[in-house]
């Protein structure tokens, strides 16, 4: 019988993991602008998640971080010289342009493609297609990478279908599995699979004043649908409401979570809820013949301002070997009491959610990235596993070496101003180098093809 896994791919954080308030709308990101981070702690931080969920049993992967600084980006923008030179003429010029070509930001891998699993599609193959990710220009750049990892990684034309990132244009903003989930009974068997997007039909309309615009569209939400050969009945589509859009909620992912057969989500998630999740029940139980257990969290226990401070929902919801679910929370939950006693009672109840473990993602918290942002989850049939390329498949002795590459090549410290260092360029490079060949993936990055007379001395 096929048997099929969840697999958790997070994003490695890259050696120039930074503050730059460049995220409008991720009230994170806003706060923290300019504050010194830790790339070590950060990508340490990132492992130690990584190595909990092993520990419990879970399959885990890695994703390389991208190549920044990005010099290529700045000389698409018309900086010139040598990678030096550009880097000072940015930071002169348009710091903020050179914070963007600096940004760690594909570490938050639950952004960087949407798959659905082949148990869904019409040609029973997994599909894949990279976000656009063009309502923010640091995270533009990340696609042809993002791609070109994938690509790598799920290399198999007969079992992967890749497609091109949608067009990058407003009107098909994409920001992948962020705001995307899928529910079914067992991993190998069909599921439904939920799209959520942020703005009305066909004119996205300049926003009410005070109002962040979303970053995922229902274009780009129906054409995904689309090209992954879903089926329509199996597939619902659900708009954000704007109010808590504009109280933080810049991804779904940060106002609900589902695995299996289990929905956990705040009342005031989406424009209509109980209507969406009266579809969602419903097409869950023509799909799956058996019931979806929803978990709704009501303003009062939680609100939503409260939820985007803790991350609550951005946490992992799993299935652990003996088929409990389980909740992989932020450290801040502990840390607030309304939150803990939400969690307490979760766990108390009558539903899928047995136990709550927690993990410290501080460094990546303070950017608006919580455990779930971290990860993408790709769903693997025993044979589809067996293609994936095995180097990034996380083992204990891939954990201790990549803890001593984190050891060897990132700072413990990284001030706004140092960006433009070309030490910190050179470094990066030699890091990610050397993980190409840890990781076995080949030459992946652009330096990698030319890394020659244009690059500092
Ligand atoms: O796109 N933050 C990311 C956080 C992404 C969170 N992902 C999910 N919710 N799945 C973003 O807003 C901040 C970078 C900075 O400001 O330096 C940033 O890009």
């Amino acid at each position: 019988m096929t048997t099929a896994h969840e697999v958790n791919f997070d994003g490695i954080v890259g050696p120039t993991h930074n503050y730059a308030g460049l995220s409008y709308g991720n009230i994170a990101s806003h706060k923290h602008q300019q504050s010194v981070s830790s790339p070590k702690q950060a990508a340490l931080e990132g492992l130690g998640k990584m190595k909990l969920l092993m520990d419990l049993g879970l399959k885990q992967a890695v994703l390389p971080p991208q190549e920044r600084p990005d010099v290529a980006a700045l000389r698409n923008l018309g900086f010139q010289g040598t990678d030096a030179d550009i880097l000072d003429h940015a930071r002169r010029a348009e710091p903020a342009t050179l914070a963007a070509a600096c940004s760690a930001s594909s570490m938050w891998a639950a952004n960087a493609a949407t798959l659905s699993p082949s148990p869904d599609t019409a040609d029973a193959k997994l599909h894949i297609t990279p976000a656009n990710l063009v309502s923010q220009y640091h995270r533009s750049i990340e696609p042809p990478t993002t791609a070109t990892v994938l690509r790598a990684i799920f290399s198999d034309p007969t079992r992967f279908v890749h497609h091109d990132p949608l067009p990058p244009c407003p009107r098909l903003g994409d920001e992948g599995a962020a705001n995307y989930t899928r529910l079914c009974p067992d991993y190998h068997t069909p599921g439904i699979e939920i799209f959520v997007f942020g703005q009305t039909a066909l004119a996205p309309a300049a926003p009410a004043p005070n109002v962040f615009p979303a970053r995922q569209t229902r274009q780009a939400s129906h054409a995904i649908a689309r090209l992954h050969q879903l089926n329509p009945q199996q597939t619902v589509f659900v708009q954000q409401n704007p109010a808590a859009i504009d109280q933080g909620v810049f991804h779904n992912d940060v106002i609900a979570v589902g695995n299996r057969n289990t929905f956990f989500y705040h009342r005031d998630a989406f424009v209509d809820t109980p209507t969406a999740i009266d579809e969602i029940r419903r097409k869950y139980a023509d799909t799956c013949s058996s019931e979806l257990a929803c978990i709704e969290v009501a303003p009062h226990q939680l609100s939503i301002k409260d939820a985007v401070e803790t991350y609550l929902f951005n946490s992992q919801l799993v299935t652990l070997p003996d088929a409990a679910q389980s909740l992989i929370c932020p450290a801040q939950c502990r840390e607030h009491p309304a939150t803990a006693a939400l969690l307490d009672e979760i766990i108390a109840a009558d539903n899928p959610i047995a136990s709550v473990h927690f993990v410290d993602v501080r460094q990546s918290m303070k950017n608006g990235g919580g455990p779930a942002c971290l990860r993408l989850r790709v769903v693997l049939t025993d044979d589809e596993l067996a293609q994936t390329h095995p180097g990034v498949l996380l083992t204990e002795q891939l954990y201790e070496s990549l803890c001593n590459w984190v050891q060897q090549h990132y700072r413990d410290r990284l001030a706004p101003e140092e960006l433009a260092d070309p030490k910190l360029l050179t470094e990066s490079r030699d890091a990610l180098d050397q993980l190409t060949q840890i990781l076995g993936l080949g030459s992946i990055y652009p330096f990698q093809g030319y890394r020659s007379s244009n690059t500092t001395t």
